[in-house]
């Protein structure tokens, strides 16, 4: 067993700033690499060469998920599948998604210069659309076959512009996303280490964050229709403003959290426009994205359930109609409990400290527990930051991130994931 086997936190760390001057904004601050947009392809030409040169036979499946693929030693076993995602949201950080694909690349160079070849076929794996530009999760979905082609034909922006042409603008076949489902029985594993993107690994001094859970989101785009008036001539208690009702919703979050929620939900309003958007007209309509979130189904029902009852009660008060859409629903999921231990005793051999701890982001990992043993580990983010371009992992922790990974690799690839140092495993 390679338990002295580690990465190069030298090439780990070349490819992380490499693949971070990808999509980066001209003033600097943060990453534009959304879906299917320029940045975003040429970070996948990028990642393409990358596996090219580490000995992997690299390729865009159907959905352009950039695969890259080790056979193995024996035969034909199930393939252990790695990676993440390489999309961003506007303004992201260099380590969101690309810490997992770009380490778990890392493990295979190590590997290969240990001369170690494991007995399963490696399958590493940069999903789209992670971040959900169109929805949530397109790339992992169309992999582990749960979209429909009734989906990809129906996927849009908040900005109204369709998955199915921003992929043709990319010279890429929509429909060919049905072509990407892998065969359940074909994958033995699912590993993923991605950042904490929160504040309690940091806190607590912790070198790895074991997850047992991964919060379920829903995505709605919300409007309040009320009626644009002169914003001298019209009085204050005649007006349908739509803005005073979207104002008023959010100082109903807290109580709707405290109401119906648990110390894990999340309400978010992250994008909003007014219009007509001028500074001498009530604005007659109010468009805005709401993401609510929490680790429990019910409680994730129960959260939309409220705020629809509430945005309907603020819709009547302020004389506005509302309506919404659902833009998607991501359910939660938990993480396998082999694939945990796996990651908690390549810690303890890694003499690093762990804690156990739930996701409050969604990752890929929810969709490849449908079809597969799938878990995830995080590493500190300074200050609790992500999303935002002062996201940072210091490089101890990234190469702690990426030894627990390449172990764990190892030992569920021995099919010994779950023994610990006393077993001798
Ligand atoms: O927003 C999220 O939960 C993740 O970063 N996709
Ligand atoms: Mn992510
Ligand atoms: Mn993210």
């Amino acid at each position: 067993m390679s338990h002295h086997l580690r990465c190069s936190l030298d090439r780990l760390r070349e490819d992380l700033l490499a693949l971070g001057q990808i999509g980066r904004n001209p003033d600097d601050k943060g990453l534009y690499r959304m879906a299917f947009t320029e940045a975003d392809m040429e970070a996948r030409r990028w990642l393409l060469d990358r596996l090219r040169a580490a000995g992997a036979d690299a390729k865009l499946d159907g959905a352009a998920n950039v695969v890259g693929r080790w056979e193995g030693a024996d035969g034909d076993l199930p393939t252990i599948v790695i990676g993440s995602h390489i999309d961003s949201v506007p303004a992201g950080g260099i380590f969101d998604g690309s810490l997992g694909v770009l380490a778990g690349l890392e493990c295979m160079r190590a590997l290969r210069d240990a001369e170690v070849k494991l007995s399963r076929p490696v399958e590493l794996v940069a999903f789209s659309d992670e971040e959900g530009r169109f929805g949530g999760m397109f790339g992992v979905q169309a992999y582990t076959g749960q979209l429909t082609l009734n989906d990809v034909e129906s996927m849009k922006d908040p900005d109204g512009v369709s998955l199915v042409d921003a992929m043709k603008a990319c010279d890429l076949v929509p429909s060919l996303a049905m072509e990407a489902a892998r065969k359940p029985d074909r994958i033995a594993a699912f590993l993923e280490l991605h950042i904490e993107q929160g504040p309690v690994l940091e806190a607590q001094r912790t070198d790895i964050g074991v997850v047992l859970g991964i919060s379920g989101i829903f995505k709605w785009k919300v409007k309040l229709l009320g009626k644009a008036d002169h914003a001298g001539t019209s009085p204050m208690d005649m007006r349908s403003d739509a803005f005073m009702g979207l104002a008023d919703f959010a100082h109903e979050i807290p109580r709707i959290i405290e109401e119906d929620g648990s110390e894990r939900s999340r309400l978010t309003v992250g994008k909003v426009d007014l219009v007509p958007g001028h500074p001498h007209t009530v604005p007659g309509e109010a468009v805005f994205t709401l993401v609510g979130r929490d680790t429990e189904p019910d409680v994730l029902r129960e959260l939309a359930k409220s705020c629809r009852k509430v945005l309907s009660a603020i819709a009547r008060r302020h004389r506005l109609y509302f309506e919404f859409e659902e833009m998607s629903w991501l359910e939660p999921r938990p993480c396998d409990a082999s694939i945990a231990t796996a990651f908690r005793s390549a810690a303890e051999r890694l003499s690093l400290s762990h804690i156990d701890m739930p996701s409050g982001a969604g990752h890929d990992t929810q969709f490849m527990t449908d079809v597969t043993r799938a878990g995830m580990i995080f590493v500190p983010s300074a200050n609790g930051v992500s999303h935002a371009p002062d996201e940072w992992t210091a490089w101890e922790d990234v190469h702690n991130g990426a030894n627990c990974l390449l172990q764990a690799l190892l030992d569920v690839d021995a099919g010994s994931e779950g023994e610990t140092l006393e077993t001798g495993g």
